[in-house]
């Protein structure tokens, strides 16, 4: 017959995300590993525990059985163009990813793309309740999928459920206009514990609760009624995602790396100072908002371009989404101006790439960088500001950072700037700029030692081991006495 082979008998741990770990190679069609913190996060316990991964290959239109990949099965879900288009495209990239960004582009809410998401929630939801072991953990991953814990539990619910969630949680003045707000929130409390980058998010997160729902919420515990007739605890907590520090340390070690570095600051003409921007060409990341502040100081002349070059990672993402096109329009036109007004035959002002690079060119280009911006208007975490820290195993370098991303509640010896005030953004440049050496080092020893304590791995052990106490407590509760 036509059916597939028979399932296995179950994984005892589950990760839901819309992507899955790897992508198909154009070359000869076989799987290669994506890169990415939460493969490398979530890898040995998926693979100590024989676990699957349950998400989406990438391509539309293709069907594709479940296979095994290095010591996890991946469970592929699969998506039409029609699918891509409403629930990710539409749903997902155009109403929640600006909405949760505080609206810095309009969202638009079309029924029709809400009736999408639902479906293809319902499907990552059916996919993970029939690959999961009796009692097994399943941990659900991001604003792609606020509806899985929900439908999940309704389908099983013996299992245990964690969600994390990778971008913001707004204020609730900015969270009400969405239209099926009950619903989103109704879905996400379906999870056992529901993760998020800040604990102001999470705060936002309790106070939609209590608005919406009317559910008791004290110091992150949240009462929610059960279809029983009783209730039980949802968890909503702070667990600020991190980087794989030491793979960052261990590459910005290496010889050929380092001299990557040199090279590319001589490729550039050697100028004093590189500052460095590396960002997918989303709105929510201050390109445009840094551009200003930098041609300002070229144009008064506090900065010369003989003596200093921006390079800019711009790398390509959601192209076919309208506000992306318009964003690389305005960005292209000014990176142009710029660049029209003051280079020279020899020196350019802004060295602007729409490329994605290998991650051991990213660490050259950290290491080449004497001043990193990271200038977000709003961001969940912001892991180049980590992997910037990461890979300076020089000791010197600056961080400039937004104080609207979640890394700048962790990162508190960086430059510290709100990138909606240009004079005040221009003057941090210059700061970074003409910091003395031994003030390099003593900020980057601080920024350093966080981010080596608190990597990704130690983000995941402490959401597991919530995710394990609600277990724990559940078992108590069904022990007879
Ligand atoms: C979301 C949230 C949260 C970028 N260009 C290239 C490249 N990258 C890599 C960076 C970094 C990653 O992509 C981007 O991560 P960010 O955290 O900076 O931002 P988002 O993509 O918006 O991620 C964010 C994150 O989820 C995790 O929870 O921190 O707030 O928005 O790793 O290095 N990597 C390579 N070449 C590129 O050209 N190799």
């Amino acid at each position: 017959s036509a059916h597939a082979a028979e399932p296995p008998v179950g994984a005892d741990f589950v990760v839901v995300s819309n992507r899955l770990p790897v992508d198909r190679s154009t070359d000869d069609g076989g799987w290669r590993r994506s890169p990415g913190g939460l493969v490398a996060a979530l890898e040995p316990m998926i693979q100590s525990t024989g676990g699957a991964w349950v998400g989406w290959p990438g391509q539309p239109d293709i069907e594709v059985d479940p296979f095994s990949f290095d010591g996890m099965e991946l469970v592929p879900v699969s998506l039409s163009t029609d699918d891509v288009e409403l629930f990710y495209e539409g749903f997902s990239n155009d109403t929640i990813w600006p909405l949760y960004h505080d609206v810095i582009s309009p969202p638009a809410y079309h029924r029709e793309w809400w009736e999408a998401y639902v479906r293809v929630n319902e499907r990552f939801a059916k996919a993970a309740a029939s690959v999961a072991a009796p009692d097994a953990t399943v941990w659900v991953h991001d604003y792609q999928l606020q509806l899985v814990p929900r439908m999940l539990r309704e389908l099983r619910p013996d299992v245990v459920i964690g969600y994390f969630h990778h971008i913001p949680f707004p204020a609730y003045g900015i969270y009400a206009q969405l239209p099926w707000r009950t619903q989103v929130i109704e879905g996400l409390l379906g999870a056992d514990v529901i993760g998020f980058q800040r604990v102001a998010d999470a705060g936002n997160f309790a106070r939609a609760v209590r608005r919406r729902l009317g559910y008791e919420t004290k110091a992150g515990s949240i009462r929610v009624p059960t279809p029983d007739g009783g209730v039980r605890t949802a968890v909503a907590k702070a667990y600020p995602i991190s980087i794989d520090a030491a793979v960052y340390d261990e590459l910005a070690r290496r010889p050929e790396v380092q001299g990557r570095a040199r090279e590319i600051r001589a490729s550039l003409g050697d100028p004093a100072v590189v500052l460095f921007g590396v960002d997918r060409l989303d709105y929510t990341k201050g390109i445009g908002h840094r551009l200003k502040a930098y041609g300002e100081l070229l144009a008064e002349h506090r900065l010369d371009v003989e003596d200093v070059t921006l390079v800019q990672v711009a790398s390509p993402s959601r192209e076919r989404v309208a506000a992306y096109m318009q964003l690389r329009d305005e960005i292209e036109l000014t990176v142009g101006r710029i660049n029209g007004d003051h280079d020279t035959v020899g020196h350019t002002a802004i060295r602007y790439l729409h490329h994605a690079y290998p991650r051991e060119e990213m660490v050259a280009l950290y290491l080449a960088a004497d001043v990193m911006l990271v200038t977000a208007l709003r961001d969940g975490m912001n892991l180049v500001a980590k992997e910037y820290v990461a890979s300076r195993v020089d000791g010197r370098g600056v961080l400039v950072l937004s104080e609207f991303t979640g890394a700048a509640d962790e990162l508190t010896q960086a430059v510290r700037v709100n990138p909606h005030d240009i004079d005040g953004l221009k003057d941090a440049i210059m700061t970074a700029i003409e910091m003395p050496e031994h003030e390099q080092r003593r900020r980057m020893r601080a920024l350093r030692r966080r981010v080596r304590d608190h990597d990704v791995a130690a983000w995941s052990r402490a959401f597991l081991r919530d995710l394990a106490t609600v277990r724990g407590a559940r078992d108590a509760d069904a022990t007879p006495p």
